[in-house]
């Protein structure tokens, strides 16, 4: 196994990617760049990221940006069969569905709704359309792939939890509830710790 090196920033989305770093128990180096000081647009992080966006991860020398895409990434290469099904397990395809969901669908609806901006047309529908989806893959529970939780739950569940948390997203018990069960797991409470120290006094 190769060194991972994250490249993040602190009360950022960085927060995905140590989440499934540390469900994983993986050992990463982190490298702090500060969107304080636009490190993010250095030209020696664009050549990690043309999009100056954090988080990046490299794995010796593979490159990986998209929080999705990093969860997907580390789950199959660390974690294929635990936070990762297999390519022929049959909830192979929903864990896909759930994890492609969190940025292509529930985040850009949540951030249209709160933009105020018309949904009609989008790819990804309106922000009620995309929680109630959400509540029903909920249903019974308790992760998007019923008992076993995944990746998919990291990477919907940082979004939805950031979002709640904003006051974004309210008056959903089923997601209230998983939002509840996703907090007290101890990899996402170090990931929190980690990307949302106390401000320094
Ligand atoms: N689609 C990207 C979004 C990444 C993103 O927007 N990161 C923010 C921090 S939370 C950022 O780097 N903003 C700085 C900028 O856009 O200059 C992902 O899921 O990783």
């Amino acid at each position: 196994m190769g060194e991972i090196v994250l490249y993040g920033s602190i009360y950022s989305r960085t927060f995905t990617a140590r989440w499934i770093l540390e469900e994983l128990a993986l050992p990463y180096r982190v490298t702090e760049v500060s969107l304080r000081k636009r490190h993010q647009k250095s030209p020696r992080f664009l050549k990690l990221n043309p999009m100056g966006k954090v988080p990046a991860l490299t794995d010796d020398r593979v490159v990986v940006t998209e929080t999705t895409a990093i969860c997907l990434y580390l789950a199959d290469r660390y974690g294929l069969g635990s936070l990762a099904p297999a390519p022929d397990d049959p909830r192979r395809g929903p864990y896909l569905r759930w994890a492609v969901f969190a940025t292509a669908v529930l985040e850009p609806a949540i951030y249209m709704r709160e933009q105020a901006l018309d949904p009609s047309g989008v790819g990804w529908g309106d922000c009620d359309t995309a929680l109630g989806a959400l509540e029903s893959a909920l249903s019974p529970g308790p992760w998007l792939l019923g008992d076993g939780f995944s990746a998919a739950d990291v990477a919907v569940g940082a979004i939805l939890s950031v979002a709640m948390f904003a006051g974004r997203v309210s008056g959903r018990p089923v997601l209230e509830a998983y939002n509840a069960r996703l907090s007290e797991r101890p990899a996402y409470k170090r990931a929190a710790e980690a990307n949302w120290p106390p401000p320094p006094s």
